[in-house]
């Protein structure tokens, strides 16, 4: 059930009377196909990109990809090859892509030079019979697709210098925040209820290179069950991975829980095992097949929403 305070937040955030009931708000919020959401402000014009190809005829998953890819190549955010690099001063891009029907998937996780890695998992997803692809292998796959892809031949020069590093300094990691934010998770809800998401990240600033975060990880960064809904997440992945928390989301949709309770029940169930002073730094989007949708995340967490006649970005308020 929603609480006051985030009924509250979810009648002002629909540009509604507070007067509404929560039934009213989840009645509100069903049926708007095509219905869109994704993390960040940057997903708005992401989501954008995604109603109009959706509208144009494409598929859910065109939208995934398309509007995934304008993140990727924005300036505006660090995902893609503009993302924060690993310790050894090269980024490192984790994607995956989900398409309900099907069940679906594909990922790369590690992938240097590629500026794409959304199409690059969604060729793994449709044209191998595997579903995740990393490191060098991603790299070579891509390339092979005859995706577009940068030199990466400095890589030895630059970790050569992460040698160098004092092993002592403090470690600069960078947890992921409303200012701070790598990761662009998109999912779609077609007008005849087919669902389909991806996700694309940088990962964390100055990670160990070699580590991968949720974000590829089917179940944990995004996870889509055609006749459920789907869910993504963005935040420091190692909380997120070790729960498993979209599919968590998801299941708890099956259970009949609204898209936002959902959301807010996975971070309950995750910060009930996690000491109490750790920063979580999680935030999840949801979506149901019913064409409903929610977000919550440890801090404040914007996210964008857009279904025909609304594309707002919407600030879920810190559980
Ligand atoms: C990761 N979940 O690699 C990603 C980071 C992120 O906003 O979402 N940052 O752990």
């Amino acid at each position: 059930m929603l609480n006051r305070r985030q009924f509250l937040s979810s009648t002002a955030a629909l540009g509604v009377g507070a007067i509404m009931t929560p039934t009213a708000i989840a009645e509100q919020q069903t049926d708007k196909r095509p219905l869109i959401i994704s993390t960040w402000k940057f997903g708005q014009a992401a989501n954008e990109k995604a109603l109009a190809t959706v509208l144009a005829g494409g598929s859910t998953l065109d939208a995934v990809e398309q509007g995934i890819r304008v993140t990727e190549d924005s300036d505006n955010s660090s995902v893609g090859l503009s993302g924060k690099p690993s310790a050894a001063g090269i980024a490192q891009l984790d994607a995956c892509i989900m398409h309900g029907p099907g069940h679906q998937a594909g990922a790369v996780a590690a992938i240097e030079g590629v500026k794409h890695p959304i199409s690059a998992a969604r060729r793994v997803m449709e044209k191998t019979p595997h579903v995740m692809l990393a490191g060098d292998g991603a790299r070579w796959f891509a390339i092979e697709e005859g995706l577009e892809t940068v030199d990466i031949s400095d890589r030895g020069e630059k970790a050569k210098a992460w040698r160098k590093r004092d092993r002592n300094a403090p470690k600069e990691t960078t947890p992921a925040g409303p200012d701070n934010h790598d990761t662009i998770t998109l999912l779609v809800l077609g007008a005849d209820g087919t669902i389909s998401g991806g996700c694309s990240t940088s990962g964390l600033a100055d990670k160990v290179p070699g580590r991968v975060g949720d974000s590829p990880i089917i179940g944990s960064g995004l996870y889509v069950d055609n006749e459920v809904g789907a869910a993504g997440a963005t935040g420091i992945g190692e909380n997120v991975m070790r729960y498993c928390a979209s599919f968590l989301i998801v299941e708890f949709m099956r259970q009949g829980m609204h898209p936002m309770e959902a959301c807010q029940k996975a971070i309950a169930r995750i910060a009930a095992n996690e000491p109490k002073d750790k920063q979580l730094a999680i935030n999840f989007i949801a979506l149901d097949k019913k064409g409903r949708f929610g977000a919550a995340g440890t801090d404040n967490f914007p996210h964008a929403v857009t279904y025909p006649g609304f594309n707002k970005v919407l600030t879920a308020p810190a559980e």
